[in-house]
């Protein structure tokens, strides 16, 4: 065959995978993001010590070489690696800051094919290399939580905002909103400015309570507007009091529209132009954050992922099936920062978040939907593990974000019991900073687990 026509038939056989990488605020997408696509970039087959090490593709001595597209989404802001990559590995290294708009990018992986049937004859035909088209989106994990709200009415959703907000330490950093709105009954003729300042007020609330460490906070586009700063779509919050009839020209029947523009225009438009049609998917659960943070921030960790659960509905029609895509047959969850933890805890801190799982996914759903699989990973690795002379203890070591001396570390253990036991321990992990080391640059990001993450979600496409 000649040249032209083999890179066409090339061009027909590459493959393009839909990698959806899903987590609430902080849970470590972007970072996720940046560790994968560096380390793809920097593989070196004849480095002594390779991040990649464990993924099969690279062990085998198939992966050619990958390259960043940034000619693909013309009206998509790219996913900004270079920044990320900069605060990194700078002279003082930074966790990349956290994402406030939508971005997106392709990554083509270059590899010599495997030796199965495929394989086979098309090497056969001379086709010895073969191309994997990695698509991938980075969003705001603020914005994932709006995702419940489709199957919501404005009546029904204002109720059950109105009781978070009543529980707990809400209750405190609710007060001036719910005061405010609880002033006009929701019958009054509908008042534009009025209707501003209980969104502002309103927002107010969702970022003290973002603050805290809480995630379940609706609508997302309250804490980052991203396009739609100022815009009279996020002009509404929820409403106490309501009647089952709204009348025509209302508070209730406006905030009531908006509510269904909202759904509409902003999340079901979101899903449908990025997320939809997704082949692959990572689920990232900052498990350890939660714990740190307490019972009641862990609970309401759990239940936004339980209400983001509930929508694996896998196979079925319904507004949500973007979540699996109609052939996702893979979803990984990962808890991230795992190397928060010594070794031994990573285990637990596995069994944990599938524990978890498996009590949030009531139903089942996601156990029926697909292929799962539990795991832990570090997309960054800042600690290393080392035994303690005097105690035999094996400990961290590190440097702790808001401590200058880089020391060994101890952190509490992690619990085997979901939910877990509150009053037992306090739990205690450090944050910990990246190293400033030259290596990260040039060679790729030292991790935990993501050479089996790469396996088990793309494994089957590169064999
Ligand atoms: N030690 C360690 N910390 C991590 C790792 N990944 C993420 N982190 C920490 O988690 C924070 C959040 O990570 P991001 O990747 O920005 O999280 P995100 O999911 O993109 O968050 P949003 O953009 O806010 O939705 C970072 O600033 C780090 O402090 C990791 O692999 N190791
Ligand atoms: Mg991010």
């Amino acid at each position: 065959m000649d040249d032209f026509l083999l890179k066409k038939v090339d061009d027909l056989l590459a493959t393009r995978v839909h990698l959806g990488v899903t987590g609430l605020r902080r849970a470590g997408k972007t970072v996720f993001i940046t560790s994968l696509v560096h380390n793809l970039l920097r593989a070196d087959a004849v480095a002594a010590r390779s991040p990649l090490r464990n993924f099969e593709l690279f062990d085998e001595g198939r992966l050619v070489a990958a390259v960043l597209r940034n000619d693909i989404h013309a009206t998509v802001p790219q996913f900004p690696y270079t920044q990320a990559i900069d605060a990194l590995t700078g002279q003082k290294p930074e966790w990349p800051t956290p994402t406030d708009g939508i971005s997106r990018l392709r990554l083509d992986i270059n590899y010599r094919r495997g030796s199965g049937v495929v394989g086979t004859v098309a090497r056969w035909l001379g086709l010895t290399d073969a191309t994997l088209q990695l698509d991938i989106v980075d969003y705001p994990g603020e914005w994932l939580v709006d995702l419940p709200m489709l199957e919501q009415s404005f009546e029904a959703w204002s109720a059950a905002m109105i009781r978070q907000a009543q529980a707990g330490s809400r209750g405190d950093l609710a007060r001036d909103w719910l005061a405010f709105v609880s002033d006009r009954r929701p019958d009054q003729p509908h008042d534009e400015e009025w209707a501003g300042r209980a969104a502002a007020l309103y927002a107010d609330y969702l970022q003290r309570c973002a603050d805290k460490g809480l995630r379940f906070l609706q609508p997302g586009r309250l804490l980052t507007p991203a396009e739609l700063r100022g815009a009279p779509v996020l002009r509404f919050c929820p409403l106490p009091q309501l009647a089952t009839a709204p009348a025509s020209g209302s508070l209730q029947a406006a905030f009531a529209g908006k509510f269904r523009d909202y759904q509409d225009n902003v999340i079901r438009a979101f899903y449908r132009q990025h997320l939809a049609g997704i082949d692959r998917q990572i689920v990232l659960v900052d498990v350890l954050t939660a714990l740190n943070d307490g019972a009641e921030v862990f609970d309401d960790m759990s239940v936004a992922l339980a209400a983001i659960l509930q929508n694996f509905d896998h196979g079925k029609a319904g507004p949500m099936r973007w979540l699996t895509g109609h052939k996702i047959d893979r979803v990984l969850f990962a808890a991230t920062k795992a190397d928060h933890v010594v070794r031994g805890d990573r285990l637990h801190l596995e069994n944990l978040t599938r524990r978890m799982l498996n009590v949030l996914d009531e139903s089942n759903r996601i156990k029926a939907a697909a292929g799962i699989s539990v795991g832990v990973l570090a997309a960054v690795r800042c600690t290393t593990d080392v035994v303690r002379r005097d105690t035999g203890r094996e400990v961290l070591q590190g440097e702790a974000r808001a401590d200058d001396a880089t020391a060994a570390f101890d952190p509490g253990a992690v619990p085997l019991d979901y939910p877990p036991p509150w009053n037992a321990f306090r739990y205690r992990f450090w944050d910990f900073q990246p190293r400033p080391d030259p290596g990260w640059r040039y060679g790729g990001f030292p991790n935990i687990g993501l050479p089996d993450a790469l396996n088990y979600l793309l494994g089957d496409y590169l064999a």
